[in-house]
């Protein structure tokens, strides 16, 4: 009896037991997976950004040819034909280290005098993950500064502050108007607007029936590198492609217009918000005899020095952060692809870094992200030829032709979507 008594007592016992101990070790494993999951989400979080911020170290910091890799380069359809001319990337060698400048192309969104200082800082920190560390971005090209307000504040937030960097930029009755910065050492020859008027109070208009947001048109020299810098935002009209495409036209009668000049600098970089994307555009150039790729008896594509390249192809504007339509490039000539281009450097910027920002701040900084493209600027170029400036000193003050004009120009071929 005793004994059946105890066993009973024992196996109570031993199941209260362990009711109790299982609850215990329960307790403690789901204070310990939620104290495990937040390190984790914190160790995730801290290196996400840690990633992000290397991905654009590697992208804008390298002064030697070895550059990020996840700067696309061309469309396929253009890195097919640009591939098949003589002296492209396949025949390039780089070097151990080469001198080069990266520009930038960027779309601020609306930069104006009342910005809020939280996207404000945003733009600031952003500006010295692309700037400080790297010392061969020289040229910043920006879309949507409001006015003189919007400038000065930006200029504020470039790394080393407004002392290290020259503004060109004139504000006009748009809202949306174009400008560059750039570091001391650039030289700018002349800057103008493409289509734009002086009115009668003395102020700039732009011309919305031939460009609504005034074309800004600079002539620089970086090291031995010399080029027409023209800095667009084609108007988007609702997504009306038809009335980005009108203007772009606009912007290639004014080119053939400044070809008329046998002295003209043979490098011309467009760069900026196209609202268009690089196949729409590759097709628009094929429409211009002097800018398209003629192709010889067997079918190969040829370059003339102003043949056009259409470079950067994937998503650059943002759709509530996500990137979404490729709107931003770099398109050049011929002259400077095949000599001053660093193959495979032009490309968009990760949008890491400017997600994880826009989150540490609470707020949106832009629809865009920044493009970048990098240049040789001394020594051999992609043609094994010396790189060399198309202008001396004393012609360089002309450099910039013609003058901006307004709705006298000549007529584009008549636009429509390929
Ligand atoms: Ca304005
Ligand atoms: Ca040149
Ligand atoms: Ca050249």
């Amino acid at each position: 009896m005793f004994y059946t008594i105890m066993i009973w007592y024992l196996d109570t016992k031993s199941v209260y037991l362990a009711f109790c101990f299982s609850a215990l070790v329960l307790i403690f494993y789901v204070a310990a997976n939620i104290r495990i999951f937040k390190e984790i989400q914190s160790v995730y979080l801290k290196y996400r950004k840690i990633a992000a911020v290397l991905a654009i170290a590697v992208g804008l910091s390298q002064a030697t040819v070895n550059l990020n890799e996840s700067f696309s380069a061309l469309n396929n359809k253009t890195k097919a034909d640009a591939a098949s001319i003589k002296g492209t990337a396949a025949q390039f060698k780089p070097l151990t280290r080469r001198n080069i400048f990266r520009l930038i192309s960027w779309n601020v969104q609306t930069f104006g005098g009342n910005i809020a200082p939280a996207r404000e800082r945003a733009y600031g920190q952003l500006l010295d993950h692309m700037f400080s560390r790297s010392r061969s971005s020289k040229v910043l090209a920006l879309q949507e500064i409001a006015n003189d307000e919007g400038r000065d504040i930006f200029a504020e937030n470039l790394p080393g502050g407004s002392d290290r960097w020259n503004p060109s930029f004139q504000n006009t009755n748009d809202a949306q108007d174009n400008g560059f910065f750039t570091q001391h050492q650039v030289q700018v020859d002349c800057e103008q607007f493409m289509y734009a008027k002086i009115g009668e109070d003395g102020r700039w208009r732009s011309d919305p029936d031939r460009i609504r947001h005034p074309v800004r048109v600079s002539h620089m020299k970086v090291g031995n590198f010399d080029f027409t810098l023209i800095n667009l935002h084609l108007t988007f009209a609702k997504g009306d492609a038809n009335a980005s495409l009108r203007e772009f036209n606009q912007v290639l009668a004014w080119l053939t217009n400044y070809f008329t000049d046998p002295n003209s600098d043979p490098d011309v970089i467009i760069t900026g918000d196209f609202n268009l994307n690089s196949a729409t555009l590759h097709a628009a150039l094929q429409q211009w005899p002097q800018f398209r790729y003629n192709f010889d008896e067997n079918g190969q594509p040829v370059a003339t020095p102003t043949t056009m390249v259409t470079l950067v192809s994937e998503p650059t504007s943002r759709s509530r952060g996500v990137p979404k339509n490729n709107y931003d490039h770099f398109i050049m000539t011929a002259d400077t692809y095949l000599e001053e281009y660093v193959p495979g450097s032009a490309g968009a910027m990760n949008p890491g870094l400017l997600q994880s920002i826009e989150e540490e701040n609470e707020v949106y900084v832009s629809d865009h992200l920044p493009i970048s493209s990098g240049f040789f600027t001394s020594g051999k170029g992609n043609d094994d030829r010396l790189i060399q400036p198309d202008y001396s000193q004393m012609q360089a003050s002309a450099a910039c032709t013609p003058k901006a004009v307004f709705a006298s120009a000549s007529a584009a071929p008549n636009p429509s979507l390929p």
